[in-house]
């Protein structure tokens, strides 16, 4: 612990006294000093150097091997160590949950995690395989779920859960990868100084020119609306080797060569739906109709080989739209608005079907093929952490509950194993109030009146249902629900009032509050893709596709609406509860130092607000309000025992005898103290700071003896 030689210290409970400010002070001294790993107990927070830093080698490996968690300086591979630790000796399955907003080095820290755990655990031909596939997952992922943003140039669109499964001996069997909501609106539209997802750039930067004739695309990447051309390059992102990394991590996570074509294929598809623009046509029976322009019908026709659909097929499925009223068929034309819709109704579910089949098809690879005892290791990193923009839609107030979801998880685990160890231990224990966020997750997913309920209502019900009588049902029932209680009272988390801009809704999140605008919201919830264009798609003479869009069948037309967007998203987040609630939790909690993508900046007032939504200081106080301080009786025998005659230099008896000792040689105040089963508890941070200070002062003598006897000897 480096408490003992300078001004910051490495774990935040330390901190004396403990305010905001020192709280962020200490912070930002350790970043200075690229300490970019800090403590709260055992949660790990983490701060983007924006600099490569030695600290992740081989070396660093071996150091962190094994040892106690605090015995070292704060480090991701001090978490990564006892959680496999746990799991290997305790056969106690671990979940390390990352979260931070965007460009807060989630990716990242979930990859020293995994590079950690492959660098100690086994060394056969098999485990290596293993190792390698589970590993080289991520480059494929990368590409085609990652997206260069304004807060991160290699920003993941798309919330992930892995599971790593181990043997009894620590060997990792294999995996399952689960992939939540991929930003798919990204493929057609980006916003200003965005990128679409790195492959379309990586495939015509860095394909040969060969593969490139086959799938008729050209390397300018201004021939393609989908790509946006106001930062289709970004500095330090190399797509041209990016794309070999990528081709070379498929072939060992093992893709055949004709699954790789086949899903290039894809990508250049959706880049040429894209180009695909519409006319109005003649009026007929009184109604618009559209047709391809003439000069697309090149990017159609070569759309439509790629794929083996027949032209025809689709350029009717961008006309008409079939739709089944009492078992009738009746068909009726689309518009120009309503064929563009069409095509990138196509392109996104084109795109996002195929990053599934990705997600399941690397599961097949890595999935665990021997039976036998296992693990679990999870890592879950969402995409971003309550984004306060002021065009909040859908997307964002999905994410915005899952991490809601995730901060009541984490309030709850953090309070429900603390007061576990204390009873484990034998310590005697009060209950602490801390805040909670239920009512706010009840009112987005209460299954009568929550938020996603009222929208799932609107989208079943017939008449006519917009993003406008959406909202009203929404002031009206949330009002209600809140019993009339003022609208702007504290406890109220649904707000609306008339100085809201048109269209939109506020909630009070745990973290502030958040405007929503309503546009698209009914819209992205039904996530409807016209029967004829699955169905065309079904029809396609090509492998992948016609698993892709299997509603597609004509033989298996069903009827029945396929569930909302919202519906599906709120039962994976619940599963994902569920099992997380079924592991021991491991935090990494990070934090982006300032929004320049810089090294060596510290923007207090951007750290102090994460600091806050994170709910750092809460967590302080928490460890603080019990016992701030534990450790096993051995190490702590061995740290201090020098401060005591009777222990030093060895104790012969049990070392909780040896503490006892100790304390009652140093004359620590007995109610600072508390003896557990194995390990002691201490109540202030200044008893610790007393027995550090006791520490070093006697370690200063010592090397000053130790000095003086050289002299003499010289
Ligand atoms: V997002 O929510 O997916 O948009 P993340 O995942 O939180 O975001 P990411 O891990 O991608 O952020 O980190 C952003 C960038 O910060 C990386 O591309 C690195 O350039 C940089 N980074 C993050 N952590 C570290 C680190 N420990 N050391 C060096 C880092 N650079
Ligand atoms: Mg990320």
């Amino acid at each position: 612990m480096p408490t003992e030689l300078c001004d910051w210290v490495g774990d935040m409970v330390l901190i004396e006294p403990l305010s905001e400010d020192t709280f962020i002070e200490n912070l930002k001294k350790r970043f200075d000093h690229n300490e970019i790993y800090t403590y709260i107990g055992s949660v790990v927070i983490s701060m983007n150097p924006y600099k490569s830093l030695p600290i992740y080698t081989a070396e660093k490996v071996e150091e962190y091997r094994n040892r106690n968690f605090y015995e070292l300086s704060p480090h991701i591979y001090a978490l990564a160590d006892e959680a496999y630790r746990s799991l290997r000796e305790q056969d106690n399955d671990q979940c390390i949950l990352i979260t931070g907003e965007s460009g807060a080095g989630k990716t990242e820290a979930s990859k020293f995690v995994m590079s950690y755990v492959a660098a100690v655990c086994g060394k056969g031909q098999e485990v290596s395989k293993v190792k390698e596939q589970l590993l080289q997952s991520n480059p494929v992922l990368e590409a085609f779920g990652n997206a260069k943003t304004v807060r991160n140039d290699n920003s993941s669109r798309f919330g992930k859960y892995m599971d790593i499964e181990f043997d009894f001996k620590g060997d990792p069997l294999g995996g399952v990868i689960s992939n939540y909501l991929l930003e798919k609106s990204r493929v057609v539209k980006q916003p200003r100084g965005e990128r679409n997802f790195h492959i379309f750039y990586q495939l015509l930067s860095g394909a040969s020119d060969d593969t490139l004739k086959k799938l008729k695309l050209d390397r300018d990447f201004s021939k393609y609306n989908y790509l946006s051309l106001d930062s289709a390059t970004v500095n330090g992102l190399d797509d041209a080797a990016s794309f070999r990394t990528v081709r070379n991590a498929m072939q060992i996570v093992g893709f055949m060569e004709d699954e790789v074509q086949s899903i290039l294929e894809l990508v250049a598809a959706v880049l040429k739906l894209g180009n695909i623009e519409f006319k109005p046509e003649s009026r007929c029976n009184g109604y618009d109709e559209s047709r391809v322009k003439d000069k697309n019908g090149e990017y159609l026709k070569e759309m439509c080989e790629l794929l083996g659909i027949e032209q025809s097929v689709l350029e009717r499925a961008f006309s008409f739209r079939t739709v089944e009223a009492k078992m009738e068929k009746v068909s009726t034309t689309l518009n120009v608005a309503q064929a563009y819709y069409a095509r990138d109704a196509l392109a996104k579910n084109l795109y996002s079907r195929l990053f599934s089949w990705l997600v399941n098809r690397i599961n097949e690879s890595i999935k665990v093929c021997l039976s036998g005892f296992s693990l679990n290791l999870c890592c879950f990193g969402f995409s971003s952490i309550l984004l306060f923009l002021q065009d909040n839609s859908f997307e964002q107030f999905i994410i915005n509950y899952c991490n809601e979801k995730l901060q009541q998880i984490f309030i709850e685990l953090t309070l429900r194993e603390e007061q576990e160890e204390y009873v484990r231990e034998d310590i005697e224990w009060t209950n602490i109030e801390y805040f909670n966020n239920a009512i706010i997750c009840d009112l987005i997913e209460n299954n009568k009146n929550g938020i996603l309920a009222m929208l799932d209502e609107e989208c079943l019900r017939p008449g006519t249902v917009t993003d406008e009588t959406f909202l009203d049902k929404l002031n009206t029932v949330c009002a209600e629900h809140q019993h009339f209680e003022s609208r702007q009272s504290k406890n109220s988390k649904f707000l609306t009032d008339h100085s809201l801009p048109h269209n939109c809704f506020r909630i009070q999140h745990y973290a502030g509050k958040v405007l929503y605008r309503a546009e698209g919201f009914v819209d992205k919830n039904n996530d409807l893709l016209y029967r004829d264009l699955s169905q065309a798609m079904y029809k396609a003479n090509h492998s992948l596709i016609k698993i892709l869009f299997p509603e597609g069948n004509p033989a298996k037309v069903n009827l029945k609406r396929p569930p909302t967007a919202g519906f599906q998203f709120r039962a994976s987040v619940g599963t994902l509860m569920k099992n997380l609630l079924t592991k021991n939790p491991n935090y990494i909690r990070c934090i982006k130092p300032n929004d320049k993508k810089a090294a060596h900046i510290f923007t207090d007032s951007l750290v102090c607000h994460q600091v806050r939504y994170l709910g750092l200081m809460e967590n302080v106080r928490v460890r603080r309000a019990g016992y701030a301080f534990r450790q096993a009786y051995d190490p702590c025998l061995e740290r201090y025992k020098m401060l005591c005659k009777q222990t030093w230099p060895h104790w012969k008896g049990p070392a909780r005898d040896g503490v006892e000792v100790l304390m009652k040689d140093l004359q620590v105040p007995a109610e600072e103290f508390a003896y557990g089963r194995s390990k002691i508890f201490i109540r202030n941070p200044r008893t610790l700071f007393f027995l550090e200070e006791k520490r070093s002062q006697c370690l200063e003598d010592l090397a000053t003896l130790i000095q003086k006897i050289y002299r003499g000897w010289k």
